[in-house]
């Protein structure tokens, strides 16, 4: 017998994190990986370098946590998202390993500021805005409480456009986030999927009971995985962000090539690349072109024939796949994959469809992000069926099971059926992507309590009466290590020395903090750390804008998407009406404020577009006017993004959370203000509700019309009119702003903007402002006594450790992943 057997081989041994081995391999990657002589390496290489160290330290305890996987046979939980705004990884990388200090000496040994090299790294902003930031801090808690997991999404070439002002209009900009390479990614080339698309049908065995149906597609394209680790707080577990870029199955049509069609050879090539070339810039605003369906589609199949083909390796059979493996769809954006799955276990696999069906729906669970009706998905038919032929019929056959349920067991009126149906038949046929991953799901999830609530009774309802279990809410979270931790170290630093360290490990900890709140020395340090985060945004107003701010100052900032319906509008209106004011009374105790903005507006949204061109042109008026004397200050800061933010949210000492009320699914940027210390300002809308509950009335300033009176004035008839003409403020601002006092290079620049309050006042603009003004007022009175505002600010950090996204993943792991 000649047996062979397998040589032992031993895993490299862990690396060590001394200052002097760092500074070693660091040299070492420098000049053996980039090829470059210390003497006269730029700084990025040094930052490649160091990531590469870095990347080592994590990859041990990468391998480690998928072998355990395997081992313990616990199920995984795939998270499927078109987008992550994961921002800069390498201080989140080496703060959650605990190198922090190890990194930073090893480089100053070099001679490099770990700061100057930090601040190199692209943003990359694989996202939006909020729906994408919360699949980053996910990621991440889910590594942080050691749950299995995996985010599947697209590898855009082109990230989230770069914003630049141009006599104060957004301009777009093309982003790069892969100029440099990305040392974070791992290419993995064997896994890679062919994608399908248009086509026709062919079935078999057409006279049997169970005929098969083989998909022919037109056109196919590959995806190609590229991972990248996210590490978990402590480094406790590494988790896998895998990534999809198309290629041409030939790169190169030779003989095209050799006719002489030079351009023509690469037509194919060029088609697939185009694929996941860019991101689609909406937030919230519809997205509707034929390429988008085709971004979701690549990347839900790819995903899917990756988790069948890991399960089967594994498990060998698909009957155990709802207990070993939990999908969450982040949004209707993949929501193709409740057809995808039922396709590849059917035709591809062989099962029949009820049990393909009930598979599918054990295993995926749907969140929704919005109830925005122009933000609901949806294809006109003919689309569907020339893109996803075998796809429509699966839709189609998914749709009668459920309508002759709801018709025969359930007695639904025509009403009622109608709007539980995929397909939408008021105008022209189109599918709804809502109402598929509802169906195709065992559990629905909202974003805040009141969103849950307002689902309930909204789009879903009649769904809900169908399937009364399926909705819950998971209120959002973020990640307290970057939004606190990283972002805040000042703040970090003077919470442990208050309280200790076990806030790092649980964030409801920060309750301890409570007793501090009114403890004087406490507050002015407190307040120092506020001071000394103002002073660096200061410094980056300064030298990005040539503006220069005052720290003491009160810092009012509204950071987010320019939204209507988030009413930046609102807060700038209200910046004219005070203009008014210190102006007629100048012997007045006015209390200073910078008001800051920053945000995108999608590039085809126009209204949103004009009020950044607004609040800049009303920032030139207000910060030349001498007779304001340095009271009132407005910045719009470009280019919004993650690492902004980072600076930007520290050093708020007001939050501005003022959507219209039932309109902001939940938000997470109030919840990373109220964490930093920062007093919030808002409606009862959205996480704003829990955020008042869980911080207590006294700590939060809250005003406005709410949900329930929004949709009851929007239907028994609104009159702005009226309320205008009844405020002598806001009809003196609105007059000024229309009559082109901001706009004297254009006069009618906002006339259609103003008479949109006027005419329906959608967005309540006119409908809250009183009440806005007057909470503003009673901003400035907390202001006005220095330690009542530090202790309710103090408050906001005890109290928010709830939002910790590690609460929001346990909730999700436990009531709808069970895992
Ligand atoms: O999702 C966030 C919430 O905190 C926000 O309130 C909500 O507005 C946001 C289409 C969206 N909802 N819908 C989107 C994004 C991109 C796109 O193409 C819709 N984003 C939200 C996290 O729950």
């Amino acid at each position: 017998m000649n047996t062979v057997s397998k040589p032992i081989i031993p895993s490299p041994a862990p690396r060590s994190s001394r200052p002097e081995i760092l500074a070693e391999e660091i040299i070492e990657r420098l000049t053996y990986r980039i090829g470059k002589d210390a003497k006269v390496a730029k700084p990025h290489d040094w930052l490649t370098a160091t990531i590469l160290v870095v990347r080592d330290r994590i990859i041990d305890k990468w391998m480690e946590s998928t072998r355990k996987v395997y081992e313990t046979g616990a199920k995984r939980v795939y998270y499927m998202s078109l987008e992550f705004l994961i921002g800069r990884l390498m201080r989140d990388a080496v703060s959650n390993l605990n190198l922090m200090e190890e990194v930073r000496d090893a480089l100053a040994s070099l001679g490099v500021d770990i700061n100057v090299i930090a601040g190199l790294e692209p943003d990359a902003a694989l996202g939006n805005g909020g729906l994408g930031r919360l699949a980053a801090c996910f990621m991440e808690s889910m590594a942080t409480v050691d749950v299995p997991a995996y985010g599947y999404g697209i590898r855009y070439v082109h990230g989230l456009f770069r914003q630049q002002m141009a006599d104060g209009w957004q301009v777009e900009l093309p982003e790069n986030w892969l100029a440099h390479g990305n040392p974070w990614e791992f290419e993995r080339r064997e896994s890679a999927y062919e994608i399908g698309f248009g086509g026709s049908i062919e079935v078999i065995n057409s006279h049997d009971e169970q005929p098969r149906y083989v998909w022919k597609p037109a056109e196919r394209v590959i995806a190609a995985a590229f991972d990248t680790p996210v590490v978990g707080w402590r480094g406790k577990r590494v988790n896998t962000l895998r990534l999809w870029s198309a290629q041409p199955i030939d790169p190169i049509l030779l003989d095209a090539f050799n006719a002489g069609d030079h351009i023509g050879a690469l037509r194919e090539s060029n088609r697939a690349e185009s694929l996941t070339r860019v991101l689609y810039p909406a937030d919230a605003t519809p997205a509707g072109q034929e390429l988008r369906l085709r971004q979701e589609y690549f990347f839900s199949s790819a995903s899917l024939q990756d988790i069948l083909r890991r399960h089967l390796q594994q498990y060998d059979d698909f009957t155990s796949l709802p207990d070993k493996v939990a999908i969450q769809l982040n949004d209707t954006h993949p929501a193709v994959s409740v057809a995808e799955l039922t396709r590849l276990l059917c035709d591809v696999h062989g099962m029949d469809f009820e049990q393909a069906w009930d598979i599918t729906r054990r295993t995926f669970s749907y969140t929704n992000h919005t109830l925005l009706p122009e933000a609901l998905e949806s294809w006109p038919v003919p689309l569907f069926e020339r893109l996803l032929p075998r796809h429509m019929q699966i839709i189609y056959a998914i749709n009668a099971k459920i309508l002759i349920e709801a018709r025969r067991t359930r007695n639904f009126s025509d009403t009622e059926i109608r709007s539980i149906s995929l397909i939408d038949e008021s105008g022209d046929r189109r599918v709804r992507m809502g109402n598929l991953a509802f169906v195709g799901s065992h559990s629905i999830n909202g974003v805040s309590a009141l969103h849950t609530d307002l689902m309930k009774v909204t789009v879903f309802a009649d769904l809900h009466k169908l399937y009364p279990d399926r909705i819950n809410n998971k209120t959002n979270g973020i990640t307290p290590r970057r939004w606190l931790q990283q972002c805040n170290p000042g703040l970090t630093s003077l919470v442990r020395e208050a309280i200790g360290d076990e806030f790092l490990d649980d964030a409801e900890k920060l309750r301890a903090l409570d007793k501090f709140a009114t403890d004087p020395s406490f507050q002015q340090k407190f307040a120092a750390v506020k001071r000394a985060n103002k002073v660096a945004l200061s410094n980056l107003v300064a030298s990005r804008m040539g503006v220069k701010l005052d720290p003491s100052a009160m810092f009012d900032i509204q950071i987010k998407r320019i939204h209507e319906y988030k009413r930046q509008l609102l807060n700038i209106v209200e910046a004219v009406a005070l203009y008014d004011q210190i102006r007629s009374h100048p012997e007045l105790d006015w209390v200073p404020r910078v008001k800051l903005f920053a945000g995108k507006a999608a590039p085809s949204y126009y209204n949103a577009k004009l009020i950044i061109k607004l609040i800049n042109d009303v920032a030139r008026t207000i910060n030349n006017d001498p007779s304001v004397r340095g009271l009132l200050k407005v910045v719009f800061v470009p280019n919004y993004n993650v690492s902004l933010a980072e600076v930007m949210v520290p050093a708020a000492d007001l939050s501005e959370q003022i959507s219209t009320a039932g309109m902001e699914a939940s938000g997470t940027g109030n919840m990373k203000f109220g964490l930093n210390g920062a007093l919030t300002i808002g409606t009862l809308d959205g996480a704003n509700v829990e955020m008042r509950d869980n911080v207590g009335e006294d700590n939060i300033v809250i005003f406005g019309l709410q949900a329930d009176e929004v949709a009851k004035i929007r239907s028994e008839g609104h009159n702005p009119r009226a309320i205008i003409e009844g405020s002598r403020e806001l009809s003196q601002a609105l007059a000024a702003i229309s009559s082109g006092v901001f706009s004297p290079d254009d006069r009618n620049r906002y006339t259609g903007l103003i008479d949109g309050i006027y005419s329906h006042d959608w967005f309540m603009v006119a409908g809250d402002f009183d009440a806005y003004a007057a909470a503003q007022r009673e901003v400035d009175q907390i202001w006005t006594n220095q330690s009542s505002w530090y202790e309710k600010t103090i408050n906001n950090t005890a109290r928010m450790g709830w939002f910790s996204s590690d609460r929001t993943i346990r909730q999700y792991a436990d009531e709808i992943w069970r895992a």
